[in-house]
């Protein structure tokens, strides 16, 4: 009898394991289709590095690494933001921030109390870039919808 349960619960191991990877890999080719742009924000002490300077309206991941040795977090407040927030990262731990940018000037930084005042702190303008007249919007529309799908 005993044996016998052993023997199962070896055989089940290597499944459940299986699983976890299977579950892992789904969960980041999910978070990939997004049309949101990656933006990485390394924290340190007490400092946020962000891995992209210009940014022009629109969905935006933040990545928030935590780097640094004592706990930090990841905050954005601006046009449209109501201070969108990371929960708490553990040293070595990251957490993802989803905004959406619109024209303005917002701040990043870390609400941890003291470490915005301390040098975690970024400030980003958003701007929609060229200087193109943005004239050309007759292109989008018209596509000929309605041919539902190729099947029947
Ligand atoms: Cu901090």
């Amino acid at each position: 009898m005993t044996q016998r349960s052993t023997a199962t619960k070896i055989a089940l191991a290597p499944l459940l394991a299986l699983s976890v990877v299977a579950l892992g890999g789904v969960a980041s080719t999910a978070g990939a289709s997004t049309k949101a742009t990656t933006v990485k924000a390394v924290e340190t002490e007490f400092h946020i590095a962000l891995s992209k300077k210009t940014f022009s309206p629109g969905s935006y991941t933040f990545v928030a690494e935590n780097k640094g040795k004592v706990t930090h977090a990841l905050q954005i407040s601006g046009p449209g933001l109501h201070n969108a927030t990371t929960p708490d990262i553990a040293p070595g731990k990251s957490a993802d921030l989803k905004v959406t940018f619109k024209s303005g000037k917002y701040d990043i930084f870390c609400p941890v109390p003291g470490h915005k005042m301390l040098g975690m702190n970024a400030n980003v303008v958003v701007s929609s870039t060229g200087g193109h007249t943005s004239a050309n919007k007759s292109t989008t529309g018209n596509s000929t919808t309605g041919s539902g799908g190729t099947a029947f």
